[in-house]
This record gives C-alpha cells, sequence and structure tokens, in this order.
C-alpha cells in the first residue's frame, strides 16, 4: 500500500530537501529507486546541510569544466540510475538534449521490473530515445558489480561518461577503459569524486540546470578556448576547496551556537 504524503508547508524552512526526500520515498514504492537509494539519499543530504543547500565556487569551477567535457567529446553518454531518474527525469532530458549525449539506464541494484519503470519516468519526462533497455548488452570485464553490464551503443564505445551518484568501482573502471568521467557527488570524501576527472561536489537537482545552461553558452568557443578552460581545472584542488569550506562552515556554525 502506498504510504499518504505527509504535510509539508511551503514556508518549512527546508521545505525543497524534505520534497526530494519523500519524492525519493515515492520512487522506492514504484521501484525506480533501491532500498539501497534512500540510505544514498540520507547521505547526500547530511552532506548538503553542511554545505548550507547551495551551489558554491567549487561546483560552479565543476561544471565550467564538465561542459567543456561535454563539449570537447567524441560521444558523450549520461549514465541514469534509480535516484537521478527519480528526482530530476526532466532536467536530465534537457541536459541530453543540449548536449547530443544520450541517457542510459545502469544500474548497480539489479532487479525485476526496476528498469522498465525507470524508462517509464525517463520518457513521461519526454526522453525519446533511452539506451540500456534493449537487451543488447556488452560487458565491462574490469567491473564485478552488475554495473559491468553496458549498452554496445552507449558507454561501451563513450569516450567521456557522465555518472552522477555513483560508486567508486566503476567511476575507476571506466577511468582505467581511458574514458572521460564526471560526477557529482555531494560527499567529497567519497571514492567517485575522488577517482573522477571532474567532482560536481553539490546537488544534482542544482547542478544539472546550470550544467545544462553552461553548455548552452559555451557552444559559441572553439575547441582550443575549451581545452583551455578545461586544462586549467585541477580537480584535486576543488575537493580541497570542498573540504575546506565545509570545515570552516562547521566552525563558523559552532561559534554561532557556542556563543564563543
Ligand atoms: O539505482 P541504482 O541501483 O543504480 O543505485 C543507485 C545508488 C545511488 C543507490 C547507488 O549508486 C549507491 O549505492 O550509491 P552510493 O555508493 O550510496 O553513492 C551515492 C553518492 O551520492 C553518495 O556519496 C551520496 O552522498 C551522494 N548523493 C546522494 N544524493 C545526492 C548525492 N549527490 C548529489 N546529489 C544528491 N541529491
Amino acid at each position: 500500500m502506498s504510504a499518504k504524503m505527509p504535510n509539508i508547508p511551503k514556508d518549512h524552512p527546508r521545505y525543497k530537501a524534505m520534497m526530494i526526500r519523500e519524492n525519493i520515498i515515492k520512487g522506492c514504492e514504484t521501484k525506480v529507486v533501491a532500498p539501497a537509494g534512500l540510505i544514498a539519499q540520507g547521505r547526500g543530504e547530511a552532506f548538503d546541510y553542511i554545505i548550507g543547500e547551495k551551489t558554491e565556487k567549487f561546483s560552479l569551477d565543476a561544471i565550467e569544466a564538465a561542459a567543456c567535457a561535454f563539449l570537447l567529446a567524441e560521444y558523450p553518454v549520461i549514465s541514469v540510475n534509480g535516484n537521478v531518474a527519480q528526482i530530476a527525469a526532466e532536467d536530465l532530458v534537457k541536459l541530453s538534449e543540449e548536449s547530443g549525449a544520450p541517457l542510459e539506464i545502469n544500474l548497480f541494484y539489479r532487479a525485476p521490473g526496476r528498469e522498465e519503470a525507470i524508462l517509464k519516468v525517463l520518457k513521461e519526462a519526454g526522453a525519446k530515445t533511452v539506451l540500456g533497455v534493449s537487451g543488447n548488452s556488452s560487458i565491462i570485464k574490469e567491473l564485478s558489480s552488475d554495473r559491468r553490464i553496458v549498452d554496445p551503443d552507449g558507454i561501451f564505445k563513450a569516450d567521456m561518461v557522465f555518472v552522477p551518484l555513483e560508486d567508486g568501482d566503476r567511476t575507476q573502471a571506466l577511468v582505467k577503459l581511458g574514458k572521460k568521467v564526471i560526477t557529482v557527488d555531494l560527499n567529497p570524501l567519497s571514492r567517485t569524486p575522488n577517482s573522477a576527472h571532474v567532482s560536481i561536489i553539490d546537488n544534482i537537482t542544482r547542478v544539472l540546470p546550470l550544467l545544462t545552461e553552461q553548455i548552452k553558452n559555451y557552444k559559441n568557443k572553439t575547441k582550443e578556448e575549451l581545452k583551455s578552460i578545461y586544462n586549467s581545472y585541477n580537480n584535486k584542488k576543488i575537493l580541497k576547496d570542498s573540504i575546506i569550506f565545509m570545515s570552516e562552515r562547521l566552525l563558523k556554525l559552532s561559534a554561532e551556537i557556542s556563543g564563543v
């Protein structure tokens, strides 16, 4: 039986975060979100709370580099899991349309009915083509999880893969295969952002519209200009900046709370 949506007042200080949480719970009921997706959401919420639920400079810099990577790639692909499909389907479709990168469903927790449920959500959001559901598959041998099953016309042949809310093993495997990897993850300590080429430390719901806009704005740049911006980006520095930002914010909050 489906749980009743609680009454979350619009003036609740964390209204947006609460609505995303409810949306993820709803997605769990329809199989779009894996049960472990609830835990992933909780971990993300905790880090978002620490950064103040706002996009910071370390995220904007990474979004700029990510836009360049999309525009420089020969064949970029957007990997879609249950959490991202549930909370950002329409923005995924917009990113796909603006960048020309196809969407591919790729799941960690494979279970009967999940792919179909995610496909439905993406189609309802306006996706015309979705890879990863044709039954035709290739295997990434370097990987032992179910994420190894990929579309031969998608992630398998991509030179750049956008993998938001990802696990570390696949990011490392894709990097090993020589693919450029862009991720979005609120936890800068996680293996994924530490293995990817560009790590956007921010909430996926805030990132996707900004990334789509940046790709649109950078379309008139030359390859040389894009390469120059991309080459000046330093992912390790961005991770360091995000951790320092979180530490300083916690110190500031602790001073405010204690009054000293
Ligand atoms: O749908 P599936 O089967 O492919 O599984 C998807 C999940 C997310 C369950 C799976 O990939 C997983 O278990 O991921 P992890 O290892 O929990 O990592 C998810 C990461 O995303 C964590 O580091 C979270 O902090 C982060 N995260 C969660 N929600 C958000 C987020 N980052 C950005 N925006 C969010 N809204």
